[in-house]
């Protein structure tokens, strides 16, 4: 496949001012009209051709102007439709083409989710339904009339309803009529036999919108939960951001087949019903977490995204960091901001830091790509985020806001660039940000380190702040970054001291480092302090820090920033475990020091029920990937699974008192609700269970199965189940027999139930998964279950999948290769398991190269995987 490259950019030969769609539903053979209101593009070449994209579309017939066009006058491929001497005025070119719905597999265009059609058109599916000039800068005003028989009474499409009516032999037609331009692949319809709730929602300047969750039948009361989040997500855009929304209607339809989360589609987001769907019964806190996140996010993109477009896909991140950090804002002013910061620092650790140090690494903007379906990235989601955040604490709030408000007023109406972005954010704050828009150019993360000495007679102290960012492929040159590293104090009184410095170089309690190092001094502090850096954690960035185990719990006592308060419990946790793994393979025994369970001891007595929802993440230790990361080369999973095992045994037996008085004050009385205050105690409690059960198995086993049993919500039963299943034996193989029997027509909850079996951290994990793909309830046509079972076993039990013995590896591309035909675009997500291989101990590498050796040589294989594949191997 050819590489696209940024620096070609060129604009299109011509435009497409208006597109009228006439779409006869079929579930074999659907029928596209589309007619095309086209004319040259001044920016571009004078008499070109016309090349319009398609994707294996069946060519019917074409006209120009009302009239057919002569066999001499164009070529139609599956892959192209050219028009060889284009008029050079305005002009109308008419298509026929049609599709296959149920054929289509891939689930990009249009296709059918248990009965019911849909589209997905991002990033290039819309030429899979009409040839067209398939790229985001390309807007056009959409007007769709889309007819169906009987059996699918519900047409939506984008923008606003037109008319609709009864045409003969029972069929019937609805027309859409959507007035602001937009690309092509933000257009969507959905044609089928739907549930729905509603209401009307009343805009800042009184205009009334209707907005409305469509699901399948019999799920109504699920939607609930969607339709209040949408409207809170509507009402906070206008306060926070000054954004109303610009339609009649605002619909949501959720179906259970969908390659990724959910799309942006102007005015009809299209969703994975797993971000809809939730009740008490069937659904988790943290999945209506993701659910309030999500339908934020995609109604978040009706200015970010869709008033204001990219201009390639190059600039995706335009769109997604700016989108993935509006969904975290709005999350944490919903929620616990520190509590949502810090769980979005694990998710970018754990997902985006491996990525950029990988062979997979790229820069938020990329500069070349073979598959853009590829580059939905952590890297351009969510440290794309990081970056707004970065841009957002250089410039200061008002000037963030300011800038915003001239981006939107600027650009509305238009397919943008990065470079336009940060300008608005120059112009309005003054500030020079060509230093800081590198952060988009340079891949890896950048490593931090501080270093600093206490003068007590001159009562100075003198922090140096340095960094480096190791070579990525094709970036063997690193240049250092804009990091502003927010920073405070602590003396080992526990007090928070002043930041005085002669030249006020850390005004507001930012240090901004902007070169490879940065001396500063502080001066009059009365006592020796503990710096506490990254605060909130400033910048994406790897802190390597020169404190000791006992400075870091001064932190974790006395830190007024949440974050490091957190950060500093991590990084003792974490320095334990990593010091276990060193003595288990120095064939000594793992040692923990009484200094972390007495700190978590004092801890719990004082926040717990203050604050249960910051103490569950304080109680959650590192994960074995985050361990792996710490120690970064030469891993053996085995080794750190079995000491981050003895270190929680060990604080389960010293806190065991604490945590069995915690278990019982946590339980809730009240009915179930969703919300943050008994989402946190549900979290908490789940994790006191947990730890207790690792410091006595066979009394946490007891307290499990008695939460399973006696569980209201899904939540409490979950999470019982989950320590239940660490514990090999007949009580959990009845409680997952208990778990299926009870949701056995629920495929939502099976996936969890999948996905906690194909994470059990056992040898006999494997056989399970195998055994598992043949249970009737598993389909590898639908990504969901998919993602549950076997990107579970890939992603989420770092033991099985790198077993020693490569059989984990070999059975992942077993699947990878028998899915890729059907679905390239989830065959290539899971391919992405393999990213780390290098880090392994050569052992295992050579098993996990021989796997990815294996995939690479297959024929056919997808351009999607392909392309996955190879970089790994690089
Ligand atoms: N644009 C979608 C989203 O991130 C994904 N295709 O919202
Ligand atoms: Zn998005």
């Amino acid at each position: 496949a050819p590489v696209i490259r940024l620096e070609d950019y060129q604009p299109t030969d011509y435009l497409i001012d208006t597109v009228s769609l006439a779409i006869g539903l079929h579930p074999t053979e659907t029928r596209v009209t589309a007619t095309l209101a086209l004319r040259p593009n001044p920016a571009g070449h004078a008499g070109a051709s016309l090349a319009l994209d398609g994707d294996e579309l069946v060519f019917v017939s074409a006209a120009l102007d009302g009239s057919p066009l002569a066999a001499d006058a164009y070529t139609a491929s599956p892959e192209k439709f050219v028009l060889h001497r284009p008029p050079q005025q305005p002009f109308t070119l008419t298509i026929e083409t049609c599709v296959n719905p149920t054929a289509n597999t891939k689930l990009m265009g249009l296709y059918r989710s248990n009965g019911t059609y849909c589209t997905q058109c991002e990033a290039d599916g819309f030429r899979r339904i009409t040839y067209f000039l398939d790229r985001p800068d390309v807007l056009s005003v959409y007007t769709t009339r889309i007819e169906a028989d009987a059996d699918t009474p519900l047409l939506l499409g984008n923008g606003n309803p037109a008319e609709a009516g009864a045409l003969a032999d029972g069929r019937h037609f609805a027309v859409w009529h959507d007035p602001f331009p937009k690309p092509s692949y933000l257009f969507a319809i959905v044609g089928g036999d739907l549930d729905h709730v509603e209401d009307v929602f009343t805009t800042a300047s009184g205009r009334k919108v209707k907005v409305a969750v469509y699901v399948e039948r019999g799920k109504r009361e699920r939607a609930r939960y969607a339709l209040d989040a949408l409207q809170r997500a509507m009402r906070w855009d206008e306060e926070v951001f000054g954004r109303e929304y610009d339609l009649d209607v605002f619909n949501i339809v959720a179906v259970s087949a969908f390659n990724m989360g959910a799309m942006e589609n102007k005015g009809l987001n299209i969703f994975n019903d797993k971000y809809v769907l939730a009740s008490a019964d069937t659904a988790t806190d943290s999945d209506y977490a993701n659910i309030e996140a999500v339908i934020a996010h995609e109604y978040f993109h009706n200015w970010t995204g869709n008033r204001i477009t990219c201009r390639d896909w190059f600039q995706l991140c335009l769109k997604e960091g700016l989108t993935v950090f509006r969904d975290q804002e709005f999350s944490s002013d919903a929620r616990s901001r520190p509590v949502k910061r810090i769980a979005d620092v694990r998710v970018l650790r754990s997902a985006q830091f491996p990525e950029d140090a990988g062979p997979l690494a790229h820069p938020v903007r990329p500069r070349a790509y073979k598959e853009i379906n590829n580059f939905y990235t952590a890297t351009v989601y969510e440290k794309g985020a990081e970056l707004i955040r970065v841009l957002k604490t250089l410039v200061g709030g008002q000037h963030f806001r300011r800038g915003m408000d001239l981006y939107f007023e600027r650009h509305d109406g238009t397919a943008a660039t990065i470079e336009e972005f940060i300008a608005c954010f120059a112009e309005a704050s003054g500030r020079d940000l060509s230093a800081f828009s590198q952060w988009y150019e340079q891949a890896g993360t950048p490593r931090l380190s501080a270093r600093g000495r206490y003068d007590a007679g001159a009562k100075t102290y003198t922090l140096t702040l340095a960094q480096t960012t190791l070579p990525t492929p094709d970036q063997p040159e690193k240049r250092p970054m804009v990091i502003p590293v927010a920073l405070g104090l602590i003396g080992e009184s526990g007090r928070e001291l002043p930041l005085t410095t002669a030249d006020g170089a850390t005004d507001g309690g930012v240090l901004v480092l902007d070169g490879a190092e940065r001396t500063v001094i502080f001066t009059d502090v009365e006592e020796r302090p503990v710096p506490s850096l990254l605060r909130g954690f400033s910048a994406p960035a790897i802190l390597d820090l020169d404190l000791t185990d006992d400075d870091l719990l001064v932190l974790f006592a006395h830190d007024t920033d949440a974050f490091n308060q957190w950060q500093a419990a991590q990084t003792v946790a974490t320095r334990i475990i990593v010091r276990a793994v060193e003595a288990l393979h120095a064939g000594g025994t793992v040692q923990v020091p009484v200094g972390l369970a007495q700190a978590l001891g004092h801890f719990l007595d004082a926040r717990a029920l203050r604050d249960p929802a910051f103490a569950a993440q304080v109680l959650s230790l590192p994960g074995e990937a985050d361990i792996a990361r710490e120690i970064g080369e030469n891993i053996d999973p085995e080794a750190i699974f079995t000491a981050r095992k003895a270190v929680r045994e060990t604080l389960g037996q010293a806190l065991a008192g604490k945590l069995a008085h915690l278990y019982g004050e946590l339980a809730i009385d009240a009915p179930y609700s969703p919300d943050a205050a008994q989402a946190g105690k549900r979290a908490l409690r789940n994790g006191v269970l947990g730890l207790l059960t690792a410091g006595d198995a066979a009394r946490g086993e007891a307290l499990a199965r008695a939460q399973f049993d006696a569980a209201t919500n899904m939540t409490d039963r979950l999470g019982a189940l989950s320590v239940l299943s660490l514990v090999a034996g007949e009580a959990r193989e009845a409680a997952l027999q208990a778990f299926y029997d009870r949701y056995r027509d629920d495929p939502l909850v099976l996936d969890k139930w999948f996905a906690l079996q194909a994470s059990i951290p056992e040898a006999g994990t494997l056989e399970r998964v195998k055994r598992l793909l043949s249970h009737p309830a598993f389909s590898l046509s639908n990504p969901n279950r998919t993602r549950a079972l076997i990107g579970s076993f890939a992603m989420a039990n770092l033991t099985q999948f790198a077993r020693a013995d490569g059989a984990g590896f070999a059975f992942v591309a077993d699947v990878i290769l028998q899915l890729d035909p059907a679905n390239p675009q989830v065959a290539s997500r899971l391919s992405t398991a393999f990213r780390t291989w290098k880090t392994l101990e050569p052992g295992r590498r050579a098993h996990a190269e021989a796997a990815l050796r294996r995939i690479a040589a297959a024929t056919p294989l997808s351009q999607d995987v392909a392309d996955i594949v190879t970089r790994s191997l690089a």
